[in-house]
């Protein structure tokens, strides 16, 4: 392994972005060579949703395995290539890792959209616990490794070395641990880009707020590893035998983080470019629930869309259903959830909405035609209303929708919005909707 080095930002000649480049050739040749080699890599991904916390946790996975562990670890994103630009935050945190061609260093789903069945059967996952169903391999899949901040769905305990799943602001803050304890040498690009993704999940660092200790100490380790550590030591900090020494509430408190948290979250919350169906695919997950309290047994599946915009932004007047369905039929929803988040006129306070839609005009197998929509509703309605976590709210505007006459326009559509908690995102709402679907009674 070589000495950790001193790059400056200059695009293309970033230690990672080259390893990047370098890790995804070599395996799409693995791939196209027919020879199995494939079946040697582990492939290492994140969530789907696609956040920095994803790209960030898997990639420097990847690099943990390939470098201190000596295992060929390809990291995967779980976007599409072109939908990158969803996200700008993502492309100016690999940015400033280095990554001045991102779409063509990063390996993509798309990008192997043509080998079938999918080429590798050894797994890691990140920032989610649980493979996605849509990866078969030809062989069955082993998952590796583990390590998530969501909650616990207890797979792969026998598999998985290591297998951490624990709370924390970030799951990069987890990633940023073992590299420690691996005494991993790592760019300092890489550094920057998992502090990026810690700054982006805790409000950078705010008190009071996501962040835990474990996020605390991950980013006063990387910060001082990082890209950003000679603008600290400019800004007064302790510095001796060139090392940055701070205290985690003076890195709360530091100009350059601050500055770097504010210009990261501007990005994320610049959505102003992206119409509705956008603003439903950047940030989106899946599931499939088997309903165990219907007759037919049915399973049903849901998405949930988290979007950065109130909805009187970009929903009103009839946009959330019209938008919404057409989401779900492209999908093959039964349920859409679009969780909003955003920042109050007055004060700037955080704030949610929960607008939720029901589609009963394309009934589940195997149930056909059979299937009671308005159990499912019922279901639904009820048990959000009663966790007291979400507390939920009727939303004060469009309790029954965005348009007046709902029933009328949309007569196969069950809708209601919400206003919630403000600190309960889909995190504490997944495990909600799935304890719901899948009650035994
Ligand atoms: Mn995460």
């Amino acid at each position: 392994m070589s000495k950790p080095q001193h790059h400056t930002l200059t695009p293309g000649t970033s230690v990672l972005a080259d390893f990047l480049a370098t890790t995804k050739e070599n395996y799409l040749r693995d791939i196209r060579s027919g020879t199995g080699k494939a079946n040697e890599w582990t492939v290492v991904m994140g969530n789907e949703a696609g956040d920095l916390d994803s790209i960030a946790s898997a990639v420097a996975f990847a690099w943990l395995r390939t470098q201190a562990l000596s295992q060929p670890t390809i990291s995967l994103l779980r976007t599409d290539r072109e939908d990158l630009d969803l996200r700008a935050e993502n492309v100016y945190a690999l940015g400033l890792a280095g990554l001045s061609r991102p779409k063509d260093e990063l390996l993509f789903v798309s990008d192997l959209a043509e080998f079938q069945p999918f080429p590798s059967s050894k797994f890691a996952l990140v920032d989610h616990n649980r493979l996605a169903s849509t990866f078969v391999p030809a062989d069955p899949p082993s998952i590796v490794a583990v390590v998530d901040h969501h909650a616990d769905e207890g797979f792969y305990e026998d598999t998985a070395e290591p297998r951490i799943v624990v709370p924390s602001g970030s799951c990069a803050s987890h990633i940023s641990t073992l590299l420690e304890d691996a005494k991993a040498e790592f760019p300092p690009e890489l550094a920057t880009l998992l502090l990026s993704a810690i700054l982006i999940d805790t409000d950078g660092l705010k008190p009071g707020g996501k962040a835990i200790d474990v996020d605390r100490r991950a980013a006063d380790f990387l910060v001082r590893k990082s890209t950003v550590a000679s603008f600290l030591q400019g800004q007064g900090f302790n510095s001796s035998n060139g090392t940055v020494t701070t205290s985690s509430s003076s890195l709360y408190e530091s100009e350059v983080l601050q500055s770097l948290s504010n210009i990261l979250s501007t990005k994320k919350e610049d959505v102003s470019h992206l119409g509705p169906r956008d603003l439903l695919r950047r940030d989106y997950k899946e599931y499939d629930f088997v309903l165990p309290w219907h007759p037919s047994e049915s399973t049903i599946r849901a998405g949930l869309s988290t979007v950065p915009v109130r909805l009187s932004e970009w929903a009103l007047d009839g946009k959330l259903e019209t938008e919404g369905e057409a989401w779900m039929k492209e999908r093959g929803l039964h349920i859409l959830g679009v969780l909003t988040a955003y920042r109050g006129a007055t004060k700037g306070k955080r704030k949610r909405e929960m607008a939720w839609i029901i589609r009963t005009d394309s009934p589940p197998s195997p149930s056909d035609g059979e299937f009671d929509f308005d159990a499912l509703a019922g279901r639904l309605w009820k048990g959000l209303e009663a966790d007291e976590v979400l507390e939920v709210k009727e939303h004060k505007k469009y309790a029954n929708g965005t348009v007046d006459g709902i029933v009328e326009s949309f007569p196969h559509l069950r809708v209601r919005v919400y206003t919630q908690n403000p600190h309960a995102t889909r995190k504490v709402t997944a495990p909600v909707l799935k304890a719901i679907m899948e009650a035994q009674t």
